[in-house]
């Protein structure tokens, strides 16, 4: 069984990209993982968020877990900020990194970008991922495409931390999808789909009725040519929605565009094969909601396993790196 983490901000709605990059992936393998599936809760308080809103968003995201297929009998679901080890661990590998590394991450500089108020936790926050990663000894981490290069930098500190203080962790691999591994925004398909973005119009919430994805769908951003072809660099809006339309009927985006000719026939079977993949989960998210104690019983749960597996690895770096056992 390969140990697998990975993570989800609740920084705002769970969306296409979200389910397509990242949770899909994680239902399909659940029964062949041992894998620990995290809402990163410190992460989303890089950019300002409303604590009411935070903590409202934490209990959401654990109902959308559930709703897109994740069975608390197979993976263990908690909130990073119940793991103190992640925290402990981050400044541990902090303290291994370099600014160098860390200016080069690109969505720092996508979300910093002309902020004058950027906080020093959206510079770091690859760290404490690192840390998230390696606290379970991954092996797999399922993301989508954009998280490649905080993967690539976790690599980079397990292999220089074991370098110099002796096998403490795992170097673990990202697996990222064939198909959908970056969704874009439906109105600028130059730009990935995104929590943060605020761009209503441009992103499909994974739990959205019939009615708004048929909209969004119809308004997604196209081109003057009337052809349809997949061609991401010159038709980046039709392969865009040739992809959500591969993504959600398991075909290929090239035989796809053979189908069709008009782009109102390809928006409409898009948007049908949507509803037909959210509807389902629409509706268990909504009756999840209602049970917010079961949903932080599910947390508290989740949290003693993985306080267990990361406490032990904390244990191991801290005293490989030279910090006195108590
Ligand atoms: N557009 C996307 N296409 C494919 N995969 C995506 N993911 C995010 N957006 C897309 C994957 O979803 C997982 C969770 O991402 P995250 O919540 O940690 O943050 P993110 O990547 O920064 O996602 P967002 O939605 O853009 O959130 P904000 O705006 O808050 O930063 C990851 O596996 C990611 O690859």
């Amino acid at each position: 069984m390969a140990r697998v983490l990975s993570g989800i901000q609740p920084s705002g709605d769970l969306h296409l990209g979200n389910y397509l990059g990242a949770l899909r992936q994680w239902v399909a393998r659940q029964s062949v993982d041992d894998a620990y599936y995290c809402i990163v809760d410190l992460h989303a308080l890089t950019q300002a968020i409303d604590p009411a809103e935070l903590r409202r968003r934490t209990l959401e995201t654990a109902a959308g877990f559930l709703a897109a297929g994740l069975d608390p009998e197979q993976v263990t679901i908690f909130a990073q900020s119940h793991v103190p080890a992640h925290t402990r661990l981050a400044w541990l590998l902090e303290c291994t990194a370099t600014m160098g590394e860390l200016n080069r991450m690109t969505q720092f500089k996508d979300k910093g970008r002309g902020n004058e108020s950027v906080r020093v936790g959206l510079f770091t926050y690859p760290v404490l991922m690192a840390a998230d990663i390696l606290a379970y000894d991954a092996s797999h981490v399922p993301v989508g495409e954009d998280q490649r290069q905080h993967l690539e930098l976790t690599r980079d500190l397990a292999t220089r931390f074991n370098h110099h203080y002796g096998e403490v962790f795992v170097v673990p691999e990202a697996t990222i999808p064939q198909v959908a591994a970056r969704v874009m925004d439906l109105q600028q398909p130059d730009r990935k789909m995104s929590k943060s973005i605020p761009s209503p119009l441009g992103r499909i919430d994974l739990f959205e009725d019939a009615d708004a994805i048929a909209k969004k769908v119809k308004k997604a951003v196209t081109d003057a040519e009337g052809i349809v072809a997949y061609d991401p660099i010159a038709k980046p809006g039709v392969s865009s929605l040739l992809d959500l339309l591969a993504a959600a009927t398991n075909g290929s985006p090239m035989d796809l565009a053979g189908n069709y000719t008009r782009y109102g026939d390809l928006k409409n079977d898009v948007a049908e094969a949507l509803i037909s993949l959210i509807a389902p989960m629409r509706e268990r998210y909504l009756g999840l909601l209602g049970d917010e104690a079961e949903l932080r019983a599910l947390l508290a749960r989740g949290a003693e396993k993985a306080n267990t597996v990361a406490n032990a690895t904390y244990e191991r770096a801290a005293s490989a790196i030279g910090l006195l056992e108590r």
